[in-house]
């Protein structure tokens, strides 16, 4: 076995700095108490103004998650049958050895048959998809669209601000009139909610944009409660309202923005009465909102992923982040709108996963929303050949994909060979063939951005790496020995890939010292125009989309399964984050499922009336993918007419052994090949 060398001295006893590895757009600074080599406590730093020393219950829970009873700390072989769950103990030689032959075997006949299938189980950028790609990249696998998320208002924003750019967060604090729009804040943005908080103290008004009636929205001046993916109506009849009212920024539209007149026809065809039949809202309410957005001043949205997981989540993107543009909103460093920040960061991906190994070769790409389907597709010349080996680190899709009966008859393929690095037994670990144990946050060096603030964070190592864990970076880089693979890139260590990934655009020293380091972005980015777009102006109109025969201007689709159209799945259902779990991680930490409580749905009271449903019965949940029974929750946080299966719960810990995602669909959104978790009918009953 060769050894690298370890990388810096851990301390016996003290303070370490890190950073939260979670998918959330907060990127919390963190203290580390050590004592004689043992974490003995995880705490915000007060130092990192975007921290301000505050945690979530989930990572203030870091070190009992860590130190966890369960965790996964040495490799294990499959020794029962496939999904049993069954594993014995093997030497890390044997795990590797093996694994090296098996994709050996495979890519000697076709490397795409091999599929990496990796998330944000970490955000950082050495864990994430540093080694690894290297790894699949030089043996030719094939490639992953990472679309699990946010790719539908990626695109969104890229085709109207030019990119992933918005507000600067903490101006938000100086805003007179704040939308939280499609974002459970208090769940999964609450340092911005912090913000938000300051805002109304200092008078101004809150408004939350929402199907569901969340916590949040319990604390906003004023609730919008539409029904799910329309959004872009919403959005067009408050230009609607802007216009014919005149609470326009003329010289701004002249200036910064492009397709004004395009625009200007469409929303005029959105009168509030329209969009109020669409949208499930009052016109009064609808005229209400736009008088705000036009008069109040500055004015800004916080908009989230939320409200993009339907059919036209791209569109209703465009359609929202154009708003700011129409009142000159952008003028004001606390006027504009966030969906997210990560475009700031001068990350230099192409030196940390080197695409240059593929050598000319270009392999197939694999949409991560699709693995049920792909799984269970036979070689074509369309679909290239079958999967037959599946590495998967960083994500739990047998949980977090769509349509899990066919997840789970994928997965259960005898004839797929699978690899999952994991710190849990999780559902997609159950279906393994080697599970690799996996370093947690306090055990290895990283680097990170964000997508909610424009720090970048360092996160050192506080504690040695339990038992026979190892960093994910460490396992692909004793993989690729295995395979032979020569590159000086695969031994390069992990401190040194924490300085690649931002080479000399960031001043390493400082992370090293300070634990962050901020980006120098401007403090009203668009005050002047200066859009990072073809036109440099805001783009109402995307030439790029018309190109490809697309519609150049944003506009309200119907979600693929609209309620009302189907008389067998009347119910429109969303499946948005519960408060103590991040996606299905921590769902099997004790302290926070119990706050939890079990897996369930909200239903409006006249729902479960029809339906003979009481408060805390079990119910079936189902539609044409399939079924999942639950407990429901007769409440008022439930739209009549929608029904909200909160959290990604672990299968196993569910009730019958299944969660929400066993109704979701792996359709596809209308641009960037996202998921539609929130576009999906179905209906409840008593059992
Ligand atoms: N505690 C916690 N925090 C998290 C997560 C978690 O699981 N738990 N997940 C993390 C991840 S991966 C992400 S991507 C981020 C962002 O995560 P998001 O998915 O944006 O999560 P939320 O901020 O809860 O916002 C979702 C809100 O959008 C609402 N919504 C659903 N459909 C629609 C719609 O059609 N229109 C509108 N206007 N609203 C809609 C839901 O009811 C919900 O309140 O949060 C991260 N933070
Ligand atoms: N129904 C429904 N489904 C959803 C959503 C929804 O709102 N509703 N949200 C969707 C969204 S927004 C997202 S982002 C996806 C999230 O999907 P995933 O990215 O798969 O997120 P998690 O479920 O948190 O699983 C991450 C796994 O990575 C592991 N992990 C963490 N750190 C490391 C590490 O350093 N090394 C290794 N090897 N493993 C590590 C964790 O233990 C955990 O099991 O889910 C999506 N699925
Ligand atoms: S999950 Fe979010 S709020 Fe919680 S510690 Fe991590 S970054 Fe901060
Ligand atoms: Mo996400």
């Amino acid at each position: 076995m060769s050894a690298f060398p370890a990388i810096g001295a851990l301390p016996a006893s003290g303070e370490v700095r890190g950073a939260c590895p979670h998918d959330c757009p907060d990127t919390c600074s963190l203290i580390t108490t050590v004592e004689n080599g043992v974490a003995m406590k995880v705490r915000g730093n007060p130092g990192h103004p975007q921290t301000q020393g505050v945690l979530c219950a989930k990572v203030s829970r870091y070190t009992e998650r860590t130190y966890h009873p369960e965790r996964v700390l040495h490799p294990l072989k499959r020794s029962g049958p496939k999904g049993s769950g069954r594993f014995e103990k093997v030497s890390w030689d044997e795990a590797l050895g093996d694994i090296a032959q098996r994709l050996q075997a495979i890519a000697a006949v076709n490397p795409e048959a091999v599929v990496p299938y990796s998330y944000a189980g970490t955000m950082g950028l050495v864990q994430g998809e540093s080694m690894a790609a290297r790894f699949f990249h030089k043996l030719g696998a094939s490639l992953l669209d990472r679309t699990i998320c946010s790719s539908a208002g990626t695109e969104g924003l890229i085709h109207t601000l030019g990119g992933k750019v918005g507000m600067r967060v903490e101006f938000f604090a100086e805003s007179k009139l704040i939308l939280i729009w499609g974002s459970n804040s208090i769940t999964s943005n609450l340092h911005f909610w912090r913000l938000a908080q300051e805002a109304k103290r200092r008078g101004a008004r809150l408004v939350c944009i929402d199907p569901r009636r969340t916590e949040t929205a319990d604390k906003c001046d004023e609730h919008v409660q539409l029904k799910p993916g329309t959004d872009a109506a919403l959005a067009l009849a408050l230009m609607h309202e802007l216009i014919v009212n005149d609470w326009l920024d003329h010289d701004y539209l002249t200036r910064y923005t492009v397709g004004w007149g395009a625009l200007r026809e469409r929303a005029l065809r959105w009168s509030p009465e329209r969009a109020s039949e669409v949208c499930g809202v009052t016109a009064r309410q609808i005229r209400q909102l736009a008088r705000d957005w036009g008069t109040i001043s500055p004015a800004a949205i916080r908009l989230n992923y939320g409200m993009q997981r339907v059919r036209g989540g791209a569109n209703a993107v465009r359609a929202i982040a154009g708003l700011p543009a129409l009142t000159g909103a952008w003028r004001h460093r606390a006027g504009g709108v966030l969906l997210s920040n990560s475009g700031r960061f001068p990350v230099d991906r192409a030196a940390l996963q080197r695409p240059d190994l593929l050598a000319g070769r270009k392999p197939r790409t694999i949409n991560m929303i699709t693995i049920g389907d792909d799984l269970l597709r036979k070689e074509s010349p369309e679909f290239g050949p079958a999967i037959e080996a599946l590495v998967v680190y960083n994500s739990n899709p047998v949980a977090v994909a769509p349509e899990s009966a066919k997840v789970v008859a994928g997965f259960a393929r005898d004839d797929l060979f699978t690899v999952v690095l994991e710190h849990f037994q999780t559902d997609t670990a159950d279906h393994a063939d080697y599970v690799l144990p996996a370093t947690t946050q306090l055990e290895h060096w990283d680097v990170h951005g964000s997508y909610g603030h424009t720090d970048v964070l360092l996160n050192r190592p506080a504690i040695a790496p339990q038992a026979e864990a190892w960093p994910n970076t460490r396992i692909f880089r004793e993989l690729a020995l295995r395979m032979g693979y020569t590159e000086p890139c695969f031994s390069q260590d992990d401190l040194s890939l924490c300085r690649t990934a931002y080479g000399d655009r960031i001043d390493f020293d400082r992370l090293l010292q300070h634990g962050y380091a901020s980006l120098e972005v401007p403090e009203a980015p668009f005050a002047n125009g200066g859009f990072p777009t073809p036109s440099g102006k805001c783009e109402f109109f995307s030439e790029r989309l018309a190109r490809q025969g697309l519609d150049g201007l944003p506009d309200h689709l119907a979600n693929y399964e609209t309620a009302g159209t189907s008389h067998r799945y009347p119910l429109a259902m969303i499946s948005p984050p519960a408060r103590n779990f991040l996606n299905s991680t921590f769902v099997n930490l004790r302290s926070l499922r119990d706050i939890e409580g079990e897996p369930m749905l909200e239903i409006h009271e006249l729902d479960a009336a029809a339906r003979g449903i009481a408060s805390g019965a079990i119910v079936r949940v189902f539609n044409g993918r399939g079924e999942y029974l639950c407990k429901a929750l007769v409440s008022p946080r439930a739209r009549q007419g929608v029904v909200n299966g909160l959290g990604v719960w672990w299968r196993k810990l569910g009730l019958q052994g299944a969660n929400v995602n066993q109704l979701t669909s792996q359709r596809l959104t209308d641009l960037g090949r996202g998921p539609v978790f929130y576009d999906c009918l179905v209906e409840v009953e008593a059992v």
